[in-house]
């Protein structure tokens, strides 16, 4: 792809664009950048921009800008129907996601991991595999890091292990990762795509470029993900927490086993006591990454010593402290239904649970068969409050906290010796937060500064 001359704007001035934006300059490209937010709010970007001969659209998008481009490059948090977007893409301008402009400049071998979760454990413990079988592996994507900023330090003999999200996988072409991962598939993002069908859509088509050299990994106990397998033009390997698989990685009698055909025989990699990692969800994310880590080339002791030492990723199911025999979980990723119900159940009971934040039509009465038992509360936060209580309603003791400060001080009052406080909010950050990180590092800050007020309650007594 030759863009020395080009004319190219890029939509979105977050961490993707910004990277996106000084790879086209780079690469000669005349860039223009175009975001909603103010020049305030954008701050200290812009100069940087500007030094580098990058023209700054901010506070709105301008049709006349998005007109004047050869070639369009959005952010994965702007949708396609963004209507300057929509106005361009009917006179044919190309428009391609970041992800897209990665995969045309991207050496070497690549593992793409996408699903509604475990993508960012998966990815993770992946990358953390191949990197202890001595493979050259670099993580990155959905996980925070833009794949086009591995681009130009990538080699032939390069592992790129990437974590895509269904806004990423929306507006790719010709990304063709060797290795495509689908972990699992239920509703997720359903305000930005519009119907479960386009979301699974977005989802396949991690595939949509394959070839039959290529592998496709998919989980057989999902079965919206194993739909997939009838369209896949890749060869299919399976992984299954449940029951034998002929090709593929699976669970028998408490082992993780990894069999490369039908006809081999299968290999012991690790048994299911040694995964550190709370959760059933956390078996099928091992059993993913231990299959396209072995499909890769990394051997069966590596994969073992890798899991056995891997701890949970930041934000997810994410052990804070322990006080006065309560203890605090983060799950700020559980930005969906689904993950908060893989987070609840990780527990048997004496659950605070911190619900709510930027709804994404989802359906939380999903929940409510499991509350009873194991869940004592409900603290409901952010935009979302309402309808969760709403949809909860007689199913647990529902508590109107508004903010997360006033949820955990509300659970940490209630809480007796033995429960946890769990924030698995099953709800977008954006409306109280800059992002899920910054969600969940706000917990973290909360509840450690209750310790720390504790410990000195308790010095000075
Ligand atoms: N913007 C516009 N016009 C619009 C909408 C947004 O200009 O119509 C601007 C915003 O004002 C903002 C910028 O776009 O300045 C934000 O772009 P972005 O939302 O694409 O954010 P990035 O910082 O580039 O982060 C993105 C991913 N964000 C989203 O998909 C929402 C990050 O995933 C990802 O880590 C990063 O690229 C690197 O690949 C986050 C996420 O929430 C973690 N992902 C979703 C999820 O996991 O559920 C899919």
């Amino acid at each position: 792809m030759e863009l020395k001359g080009k004319k190219v704007l890029v939509v979105g001035l977050g961490k993707s664009g910004l990277a996106a934006a000084l790879f086209l300059r780079r690469q000669g490209a005349q860039v223009t950048v175009s975001d909603i937010r103010s020049a305030q709010s954008l701050g200290k970007d812009i100069p940087a921009l500007i030094e580098q001969g990058i023209a700054v659209e901010a506070g709105g998008h301008g049709l006349l800008t998005f007109r004047r481009q050869d070639l369009i490059v959005v952010s994965p948090g702007v949708p396609l129907s963004t209507p300057e977007l929509a106005q361009v893409a009917k006179f044919g301008l190309p428009i391609i996601g970041e992800v897209e402009l990665a995969a045309r400049f991207l050496k070497g071998n690549s593992i793409a991991i996408t699903g509604s979760n475990g993508k960012t454990t998966t990815t993770s413990l992946c990358g953390a595999i191949l990197e202890n079988a001595g493979l050259p592996a670099r993580v990155g994507g959905n996980i925070g890091l833009p794949v086009i900023g591995l681009v130009e330090d990538s080699r032939e003999d390069d592992w790129s292990v990437l974590e895509v999200s269904s806004f990423q996988l929306e507006t790719t072409e010709s990304f063709r990762p060797n290795i495509a991962v689908i972990l699992n598939i239920t509703p997720d993002h359903l305000d930005r795509h519009g119907s479960f069908a386009n979301y699974v859509a977005a989802k396949e088509r991690i595939f949509a470029a394959q070839t039959p050299e290529d592998i496709l990994i998919l989980n057989a106990d999902d079965d919206v993900a194993s739909r997939a397998a009838a369209r896949a033009p890749s060869q299919v390997f399976w992984f299954s927490r449940k029951r034998v698989i002929r090709q593929g990685a699976f669970v028998h009698e408490g082992v993780i086993l990894f069999r490369a055909s039908e006809q081999a025989a299968p290999e012991p990699i690790l048994k299911l006591e040694e995964i550190p990692l709370k959760g059933v969800h956390n078996v099928e994310n091992v059993l993913a990454a231990v299959c396209a880590a072995r499909l890769a080339g990394a051997a069966p002791e590596a994969i073992r010593a890798a899991v056995a030492g891997f701890r949970a990723v930041e934000h997810r199911l994410e052990f804070v402290a322990e006080m006065n025999g309560v203890s605090y979980y983060n799950d700020s990723k559980a930005t969906n239904v689904d993950a908060a119900i893989k987070a609840i159940e990780a527990f048997p009971g004496g659950v605070h649970l911190i619900l709510g934040g930027k709804d994404k039509d989802s359906d939380y009465r999903q929940l409510r068969p499991l509350l009873a038992g194991r869940v004592k509360a409900v603290y409901t936060i952010g935009s979302a409050a309402e309808k969760i209580s709403t949809h909860l309603e007689g199913a647990v003791h529902l508590v109107a906290a508004g903010t997360l400060d006033r949820a955990v001080s509300l659970a940490a009052a209630a809480a007796e010796q033995g429960d946890v406080v769990l924030l698995a909010p099953a709800c977008a950050s954006f409306d109280q937060f800059d992002n899920y990180e910054h969600r969940g590092q706000t917990f973290k800050s909360l509840v450690l500064a209750r310790r720390g007020a504790a410990a000195w309650q308790n010095a000075s007594a």
